[in-house]
Order: structure tokens, then C-alpha cells, then sequence
């Protein structure tokens, strides 16, 4: 990890001529993310000492338990976007329907849309495992000054300008690309400012770190299990270590660094797996990519994948190159 000096504020005005559209906005965005996350970090970071963990009695569309903290980050995010004047319609895990946004003297002239997983592996938070937020972000389809509609949202990942998560581990970390490479940012808590840590971020082409819950074993299908006893085998490089958090971001977040795979494949007890295109899948591939990683849902590029509603799952399996086309290699093979 390299610490430099240069303040997230710094990067995002020396690199936002590299951003193709207004770089204001850009700025703007950015900016709202940055400090919802700060907020949301400051109540991750004491959840263990006041009453916001557990379950806040309600269920999300997902059908799963709202965590209290998930409902706080779902309301930040949204709040903080709003406040700034930056978006035109947000969707998040924990709203069943997108929400439009116009502050009534713009009449929705502002220009994009954000998905968002507020508290990703919010499971984990009362064991004190790390949990993220995950962010995607377009720019709208429909005609700016109208109200935004669901067109806006289902769009392939191809079309995202930006993606990124937050990280709220031993630090708290946010990363992210506008489509020119992946940084982290590392956030000192005691200034309030984030620096860049973590510059061009990249996947190796290899690794030795394998991601999956085991205990679905065998409901995967033939192709994972093919490819996770090959993980296993011995010989070359091989028996690869497994490593599963049961927070995608973490488990990413390790695997960029280290070289790794991640995968949530299909089983026969979820015919599309368990992560969601939009606000998981999509951000995360956007960001493998820019990492020189890759990321499929086993036969084809994630962000090729044409959405057709809001919450919807597919299988994922993402991290370095080669590990990636190694499993889609079983895949194939099983297929034949
Ligand atoms: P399982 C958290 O709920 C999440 O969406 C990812 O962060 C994580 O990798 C996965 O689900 C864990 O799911 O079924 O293995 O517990």
C-alpha cells in the first residue's frame, strides 16, 4: 500500500478532464458518496455499542431481515444523493421500486442514475465482519426533464460512467472507476479526509485464492464442481487456498489485491444464484475489468447481459483473467 499525500478531493479535479461528461457532476457525485460513506462508516464502526444492530422487523424484497444498519446506509445514501442535487432516480436493495428524484427547481434536469446495495453482507455485521456499499452509475436514457423511468435503470453494464464500493474493514476504504482504471482510497478517520492508498488498482492474471461457499457444493452445477476440485488437486500450483468471507466486497476486495476467484454460481436451490445484476454484479465486473480481472456469469460477459428488471439475480464468477476462464473452461466442458 503506497499512502500518498494526494486527497481524494485532489485526484477527482487532477483527473476529471479524463471524465467524458461534465466534469461538475462527476465531482458532485462523487463527492455525495464520499461522505454518506464517512456517516454510515462512523455508525458501522460503533454498532457493536448502541442499539442499531439486529433486525429492524422489517424484510426487503430480497424477503431477507433488514438489518437496522442496512435501513441507516439505504437512508444516507439516498439522502446525501438528493441533498447534492445530483441525480434524477436512485434503486437500492432495500427499496422494492426505484425512487425518482427532482428538487423542484431543477424539474429533473439532472442527468444520472445510481443503484446502490447500501450495506452488502449486512449478515455479518453483528459477528464485527467487514460489510460494504456497492455503487453503480448511468446516465439516464429518457429525455432530461422528464420524471425517470425504469429504462433508465435496466441498462446493460456496458453503459455504466462509474461504479465503485466502500469497504468498512480494518479501514475504511472506498474504491472506484469512471471507466480509466480502478483506485482506493483510504479514509483517516481522524482528519475526515480519505487519501489515495491503493493507486491503479489490478487484478494479477493468476491466483491461488478461490471464493465460494462450499456447503452449496452440491447443488452447484457439474462445471463448478469440476473446477472447485481442480482448485483442490494436487499438482503444479496447486491446491489453491480457499477463502470465503461471505461479504462479496471483501472477498473482492482480497482477491484484487491478491489475485483470486470469486463465484456465486447457479444451483439447483437458486436457478440464477443469489447476487443481483444491477447494484451487485454489475458494478463489480465494471471495476474487474478496468482491473485487468474479468467477470461472467459462467458462459457470458456480465456487462453484456441485457437487465429485464430491477432486483434480478444471475450467477457471477469474477477475479483474475485466467482463474475466470479457467472455470468457464468447465463450464463449457460439462456443457459438451
Ligand atoms: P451466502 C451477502 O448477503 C452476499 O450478497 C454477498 O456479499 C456474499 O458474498 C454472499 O451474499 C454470501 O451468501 O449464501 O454464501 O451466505
Amino acid at each position: 500500500m503506497s499512502q500518498t499525500n494526494q486527497t481524494l478531493g485532489e485526484f477527482i479535479i487532477e483527473n476529471q478532464t479524463s471524465f467524458k461528461y461534465s466534469s461538475g457532476e462527476l465531482s458532485r457525485l462523487i463527492n455525495s458518496i464520499r461522505l454518506a460513506a464517512k456517516v454510515v462508516n462512523h455508525e458501522v464502526n460503533k454498532a457493536g455499542l448502541v442499539d442499531i444492530i439486529g433486525n429492524a422487523g422489517d424484510t426487503n424484497i430480497q424477503g431477507e431481515d433488514q438489518q437496522k444498519l442496512d435501513v441507516y446506509a439505504n437512508d444516507k445514501f439516498i439522502q446525501t444523493m438528493t441533498n447534492r442535487n445530483i441525480v434524477c432516480g436512485i434503486a437500492s436493495e432495500e427499496e422494492d421500486d426505484f425512487i425518482t428524484i427532482n428538487s423542484q427547481d431543477e424539474n429533473h434536469q439532472n442527468k444520472y442514475v445510481v443503484l446502490i446495495d447500501p450495506l452488502d453482507g449486512s449478515s455479518n455485521i453483528d459477528v464485527n465482519v467487514s460489510v460494504g456499499t456497492i455503487f453503480s452509475v448511468y446516465r439516464r436514457v429518457t429525455p432530461v426533464g422528464t420524471p425517470v423511468q425504469i429504462e433508465d435503470f435496466l441498462q446493460k453494464g456496458v453503459n455504466q460512467v462509474a461504479a465503485g464500493y466502500i469497504i468498512y474493514g480494518t479501514s475504511t476504504m472506498l474504491v472506484y472507476t469512471t471507466g480509466d482504471g480502478v483506485n482506493g482510497f483510504t479514509l483517516n478517520p481522524a482528519i475526515g479526509s480519505y487519501y489515495l492508498s491503493h493507486p491503479n488498482m489490478q487484478f494479477p492474471e493468476d491466483g491461488r485464492i478461490y471464493s465460494v461457499n462450499e456447503g452449496n457444493y452440491t447443488h452447484f452445477p457439474r462445471g463448478i464442481k469440476d473446477y472447485i476440485k481442480y482448485c483442490q488437486k494436487e499438482e503444479g500450483d496447486r491446491p489453491y487456498t480457499s477463502r470465503y468471507i461471505g461479504s462479496l466486497v471483501s472477498d473482492f476486495h482480497r482477491n484484487m489485491i491478491k489475485g483470486g476467484i470469486y463465484m456465486y454460481p447457479k444451483s439447483s436451490k437458486s436457478s440464477n444464484g443469489k447476487l443481483r445484476l444491477l447494484y451487485e454484479c454489475n458494478p463489480m465486473a465494471f471495476l474487474a475489468e478496468q482491473a485487468n480481472g474479468k467477470a461472467s456469469d459462467g458462459y457470458m460477459r456480465i456487462m453484456e447481459i441485457e437487465p429485464t428488471e430491477l432486483h434480478q439475480r444471475v450467477p457471477f464468477i469474477c477475479g483474475s483473467k485466467n482463474m475466470v476462464d479457467k472455470a468457464e473452461e468447465f463450464m463449457k466442458n460439462a456443457e459438451s
